[in-house]
């Protein structure tokens, strides 16, 4: 038996034809495209950098924009490796010799495609496992995940300027490229319905995450709508945040132009104010609540303070990512911002912040911060 290396032309199959790459490399170019520009809302909130303004409302604003981010990048996993099946053939195209400008061209090309590839799958895959919480990994995952996002998209539009001939001839299907096809084995139109077909199947396992219509059947979701306490999902229990029972001398401390302190029971004598605001986590989950507490505007006012201020909160969680947040000042000022008291109509669970929490419009889980006991007014 000889074994014989294969070549380009070994891959027999109709399905590795430009055309094929170009419509199944649209597809995930759109995913691509939705999942960079959302992540990137996602992380400018995030980070919060002083010259951007960031609006309060629609309310539910990071709540879609987060679940598109999740959604796209999940949806582009089956997507990417169909665009991998078309064409690896080609890893197996011979370097023109000897060497010519040809040749040197095809080598920047392959090494875009290796950082393309290599960032994507890494991207995609680290991406999925935090959606499960999990971070079998050393390094921090925000600033891995942004870095490599930029990455991607550098090498995307390398491989974009390169490809720019093949796509514009393959946009539009040609009688040629449908003589191309024909040729035993499954057809185009089958492959391209397998293919939409495990991206839509993806997509509607992991979108009841942030839909709750369709949470009962979102098996690749980690948190399902309505279950947790309070019938709200628990991103970080009271015990894992290392924070316990709360006793009688509990006190919010706000400090303003005044220092103010409130017990529990001073703070439910203030006036209560209702808002339903989602929590919507950066990992992908969310659900609608109604909530109940003061207002941090009040807040503002009761310290001395000007309504445009800025305001750090303070978790009673000592070591964490999440144990201070910033307000900035439109968020502080809007009545829909609270320091939430009581949830769904009773008390907050201490795994939901007890006995004080952050709840505000357009704002990333984990800027909600829980189990609050000091706010600070930011010069
Ligand atoms: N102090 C503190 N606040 C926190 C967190 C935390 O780990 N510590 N987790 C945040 C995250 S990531 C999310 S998504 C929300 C979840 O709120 P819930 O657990 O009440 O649903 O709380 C936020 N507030
Ligand atoms: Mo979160």
């Amino acid at each position: 038996m000889s074994l014989r290396v294969p070549t380009e032309q070994s891959f027999s199959s109709p399905l590795h034809h430009p055309r094929v790459a170009t419509v199944i490399g649209r597809w995930l170019g759109v995913a691509v495209a939705v999942c960079f520009l959302t992540g990137l809302f996602s992380h400018l909130q995030q980070s919060g950098p002083g010259w951007l303004f960031i609006p309060t409302r629609p309310a539910s604003l990071y709540r879609v924009t987060q679940g598109l981010h999740v959604l796209s990048g999940t949806m582009a996993v089956p997507l990417l490796l169909a665009k991998l099946w078309t064409v690896y053939p080609k890893l197996f195209a011979r370097p023109p010799w000897p060497p010519s400008r040809k040749a040197a061209g095809m080598i920047v090309e392959r090494l875009s495609i290796l950082v393309l590839v290599s960032a994507l799958a890494l991207e995609l895959f680290t991406g999925f496992l935090n959606t499960l919480q999990w971070y079998p990994w050393p390094f921090p995952f925000r600033q891995t995940h942004y870095a490599l996002a930029w990455i991607i998209v550098g090498a995307l539009l390398v491989h974009l300027a390169i490809k720019f001939p093949l796509i514009t001839s393959h946009w539009r299907g040609t009688a040629a490229d449908r003589e191309a096809s024909q040729g035993t084995g499954l057809s185009r139109r089958s492959m391209f319905r397998a293919v939409a077909g495990a991206g839509a199947l993806v997509g509607i396992a992991s979108v009841g995450q942030s839909a709750p219509v369709l949470g009962s059947i979102a098996v690749l979701a980690p948190r399902k709508p309505g279950i947790g306490p309070q019938g709200l999902p628990v991103n970080r229990t009271a015990r894992d945040a290392g924070v316990t029972a709360v006793d009688a001398d509990w006190r919010l401390t706000v400090r303003g132009p005044k220092q103010l302190e409130y017990s529990l029971d001073e703070l439910r004598a203030l006036p209560q104010n209702r808002s339903a605001l989602p929590i919507a986590c950066v990992e992908g989950w969310s659900q609608g609540a109604r909530w109940e507490g003061v207002r941090i505007r009040d807040l503002l006012a009761l310290c001395g303070a000007p309504m445009s201020s800025r305001v750090r909160v303070i978790s009673m969680e000592q070591d964490g990512f999440y144990t201070t947040s910033e307000l900035p000042p439109q968020f502080a000022a809007d009545p829909l911002t609270l320091l939430a008291l009581r949830l769904n109509g009773s008390d907050l669970d201490l795994d939901h912040g007890f006995p004080a929490r952050i709840i505000a419009p357009n704002r990333p889980g984990v800027l909600q911060t829980k189990w609050v006991h000091r706010l600070e007014v930011l010069p």
